[in-house]
């Protein structure tokens, strides 16, 4: 070896030692079981897992086993046995039946109300030694169950005196993929799709399984393959088997396939000449479909409708309701257990001038009309996953109806993967939002888990922001979404907080200065971008058809309210949509006293006043600056805090690998530039309606 190699060659080692700057491409996501720095912890993990009984050969089995032993090998730096005995310091994973060990605990009772994917993980006394044990009254628990024990080791935690007990509480917790045929994905910032159908069903990948582990890892148990806007050739025979191949690859790792159904294709597909739910050969023909998908696939989920939304067909095309319509596809389905989830993003100008009342007004009335395996789908809020609204009034609306929530993990105006924006805060104050539907403590989540009305099943969806980028989602952060809409969902009482310590400490290293800073920059991020975009309830101010930039004087030809403008509301009197009793008097589609607190100036949350509220550019607010100087001062403290987020991530060079942190570094040089061109655009167009100039050339840039 040349002496160039063997110092490049001592270099590198000492840095892979280190710990720090070893080559990351961000594959690996939170699952990289890096190795325990502190030796006395090691040796503590050492001691606790010398080996694995795991008797379990079912396919799930041999993911957990899989897992485990990867990420003991990880951990420790050194291979873990599989034993078929149990000794000092086992680790013992299996259900009753799957295991004699497990059998013999006499742990039946408690597994019972833990159901098929809840677990116990516990240290134990078995014949005189210490043991610790993951038990489940099935696979998929115990590899929920492993993959809750890799997470405790991945955040350093300790493991003596273990007593744990999990179950998901929300039970369907999907993945929606708005994956076009063609690879290209609605809303989709990192890449082409996972779903190669041209290679499909033939060629196994990786990449699928290394998909479904990930999924599992945070508990999310279904993905919706396709685009709600669907082709209709999803469904045709020559792409079931593909569809069945992945389903085949997440099956080991829990994960149900479901598909985006397009309401028209018995006639799109020139079955028939109709779509009519009411027409007997159309029932008939979803019938037969079904039953042919559930050949293929018989754990198949069920379909996911956008109807009468955004052009696609539906019902109400041939004079039908939405309940009709999903009853219709929820008799073909019932049979083998499938369900439909019918998406309530619906806004018929017609309905009401208001677009955000319009989902309200189509769907209440039918509360109670609905098959018992229909899901009404809504979005958090009442427009469109914009960054900051206030919850839809449909959550406590329509107590007959199991109401899914629809999340969107892609951040379409969130600042797509160029911003770092990290969105369980905001899941996190939907879910905590009151409904007062039964009186207080009524909350958004109670009603999503089906708690407050008494529902058996639940479902919590998140539209994806995967794809083939070689980090999956494009910014190294943008995996903290998918990572935190997984935790949210299966244990929607967690804290924003907590599950941004556990991601950051799974994917950047247990550095406690990295860790801290990490979760502090994730923390603020939303409340930032919200501030250099649409701070005091701002709404649809972003640019057409791409969504990145605000455009707050974008008018759409094509459609009133689609233009930003008609959100904003600008005018030489002041801003924001009047949606009191003297406007649209959308407040009243909330219940008491949410309606008079959002209908009074002085009630209305300051965080939701512009969205409620036709505010004057000289009304004070709480601070006692007036509207325009306060708008001036979110903006800039949104620019500011990008800066500062900015500048917390210069503090970790050297502290976390330098491949993610150049890629982060570069992101955020964007970011705090579009930070301050947006601050600019937004109040450019603001002050041509109150006519004083009121910034100086410094806090403009
Ligand atoms: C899939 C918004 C998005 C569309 C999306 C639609 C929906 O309008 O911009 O891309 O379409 O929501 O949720 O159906």
């Amino acid at each position: 070896m040349s002496q160039r190699w063997l110092a490049l060659t001592i270099i590198g080692l000492g840095l892979w030692g280190a710990g720090k700057s070893r080559a990351e491409d961000g594959y690996r996501l939170w699952l990289r079981y890096a190795p325990v720095e502190d030796p006395a912890l090691r040796e503590a993990y050492d001691k606790a897992f010398s080996s694995i009984v795991l008797p379990g050969d079912a396919p799930t089995d041999r993911a957990a086993l899989k897992e485990l032993q990867d990420g003991l090998k990880g951990y420790l730096g050194k291979p873990v046995p599989r034993l078929e005995e149990a000794q000092e310091g086992s680790l013992i994973v299996g259900t009753p039946q799957s295991c004699p060990l497990i059998a013999r605990l006499g742990w039946e009772k408690d597994l019972e109300p833990l159901g098929e994917e809840g677990y116990l993980l516990r240290s134990a006394l078995l014949d005189g030694r210490h043991v610790t044990v993951i038990a489940s009254e099935n696979s998929l628990g115990c590899l929920y169950g492993v993959f809750h024990l890799v997470r405790l080791l991945g955040t350093r935690q300790p493991v003596a005196g273990l007593s744990l007990s999990e179950k998901p509480k929300i039970k369907r917790r999907i993945l929606d993929h708005w994956d076009n045929l063609d690879g290209s994905i609605e809303r989709g910032y990192a890449g082409k799709s996972l779903w190669k159908w041209d290679e499909l069903p033939g060629k196994g990948d990786e990449r699928v399984t290394d998909y479904a582990r990930a999924c599992a890892s945070v508990g999310i148990n279904g993905a919706v393959l396709n685009n709600v806007n669907a082709d209709p050739l999803i469904l045709t025979t020559p792409y079931l088997p593909k569809v069945a191949a992945l389903a085949d690859a997440f099956r080991p790792y829990g994960v149900r396939v479901y598909l985006s159904a397009n309401f028209g294709a018995p006639k799109a597909l020139g079955a028939l000449a109709t779509a009519d739910p009411l027409n007997p050969s159309v029932a008939k023909w979803w019938r037969e479909k079904v039953n042919e998908i559930y050949r293929l696939i018989p754990d198949f989920g069920g379909f996911l409708v956008k109807a009468n939304s955004e052009g696609q067909p539906g019902p109400q095309d041939y004079g039908r309701t939405h309940a009709e319509g999903a009853n219709m596809l929820a008799k073909a389905l019932a049979p083998h257990g499938g369900v439909v989830m019918w998406r309530a993003f619906v806004y018929n100008d017609s309905v009401d001038k208001d677009r955000i009342k319009r989902a309200y007004k189509e769907f209440t009335p039918l509360d109670g009309q609905f098959d018992p395996n229909v899901f009404v789908q809504v979005k958090n809020g009442p427009l469109d996953f914009q960054p900051r609204e206030p919850f839809s009034p449909l959550f406590g609306a329509m107590p007959k109806t199991p109401l899914a929530a629809e999340w969107e993990v892609t951040q379409e105006y969130l600042g797509q993967s160029t911003h770092l924006v990290y969105l369980a805060p905001l899941w996190r104050e939907f879910l905590d939002s009151d409904t007062y539907a039964k009186g207080s403590d009524s909350t958004v989540e109670k009603v999503v888990t089906g708690e407050l009305d008494g529902h058996e099943d639940s479902l919590v969806a998140g539209v994806a922001n995967t794809g083939d980028d070689r980090n999956w989602c494009g910014h190294p952060f943008a995996q903290a979404n998918w990572y935190a809409f997984g935790r949210l969902a299966w244990d929607p009482a967690l804290s924003a907080e907590t599950i941004a310590e556990e991601w950051a400490r799974l994917t950047w290293g247990n550095n406690p200065q990295a860790v801290s800073t990490i979760v502090s920059m994730m923390m603020v991020s939303r409340e930032a971008f919200v501030d250099y975009t649409c701070p005091l309830g701002l709404a649809g101010v972003f640019e057409k058809d791409l969504h990145y930039a605000p455009d707050p004087g974008m008018v759409d030809p094509r459609r009133e309210d689609w233009s930003a403008a008609y959100y904003v509301r600008a005018d030489e009197k002041g801003l924001g949509f009047d949606r009191t009793r003297q406007g649209s008097d959308a407040v009243d589609q909330y219940h008491a006293p949410l309606p008079d607190q959002f209908n009074g100036l002085s009630t209305c949350p300051e965080k939701y006043l512009l969205w409620f509220h036709h505010v004057a550019w000289d009304d004070k607010m709480e601070s006692g600056k007036t509207l325009w100087d306060e708008l001036c001062g979110r903006y800039s403290r949104g620019v500011t805090e990008a800066d500062q987020i900015k500048s917390q991530w210069e503090s970790l060079k050297g502290k976390v690998d330098d491949e993610r942190w150049q890629e982060v570094e570069a992101k955020l040089d964007q970011q705090v530039k579009d930070a301050a061109a947006w601050r600019e655009k937004c109040l450019g167009y603001f002050q041509k309606f109150i006519k004083k100039l009121v910034f100086s050339e410094k806090t403009i840039l």
